[in-house]
């Protein structure tokens, strides 16, 4: 495990190559049901620039609406693993699938009130794709390349920090993203 960043509040740990198991990757692109959301900014709507699938109690974030879902088998084990590995229980994951390059998330936070802050822990699978954070108040930034079975485990970072998945011409390739997060129900 490297730590990425630490100060008084948050951290980031990062586990190369964590799930080391090439298959993930295809199984997810494959067994989840992924949407293509609108998402309305400032008065205009538009698709978010790539797909997604929630699993967990009902949830809601801008304007998304997802309804409860339980978890599928394949992930069931998945979110085994890293709560024993992290000790933290989860109960809800995000995933994200960037069809390319031109698929991307732009500058944000996961603070959402009901978001538990202790612990948010992000698996990649697929192609390497550059995670920027930055530092809201004195904009440090850092990067991390995630590539398969990447681990990065995000502690108290969303009150200071942003973070980024940028489109990038350089890495274009298939990538799939897991954040799994403990929420209270809205
Ligand atoms: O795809 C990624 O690595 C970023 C995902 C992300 O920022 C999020 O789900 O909040």
């Amino acid at each position: 495990m490297q730590r990425i960043l630490q100060d008084d509040a948050s951290a980031l740990d990062y586990y190369q190559a964590y799930f080391n198991n090439e298959l993930w990757f295809s199984l997810l692109r494959d067994a989840i049901p992924w949407t293509q959301n609108h998402i309305t900014v400032f008065g205009k709507t538009h698709q978010e620039p790539r797909l997604t699938a929630w699993f967990g109690p009902e949830y809601a974030y801008s304007s998304i609406k997802w309804p409860k879902r339980p978890f599928p088998d394949v992930l069931l084990e998945m979110k085994q693993i890293l709560e024993q590995e992290l000790s933290f229980e989860f109960n809800a994951v995000l995933l994200n699938y960037y069809r390319n390059g031109q698929d991307s998330m732009g500058w944000h936070r996961d603070n959402e009130h009901n978001i538990k802050q202790e612990l948010i822990a992000s698996v990649s699978f697929g192609k390497e794709r550059p995670f920027k954070v930055r530092n809201r108040k004195t904009k440090e930034n850092y990067e991390v390349l995630l590539g398969n079975g990447d681990l990065l485990v995000m502690h108290h970072l969303q009150e200071a920090y942003e973070h980024a998945l940028p489109k990038s011409k350089r890495h274009s390739g298939e990538r799939i993203n897991l954040t799994f997060r403990n929420i209270t129900s809205i």
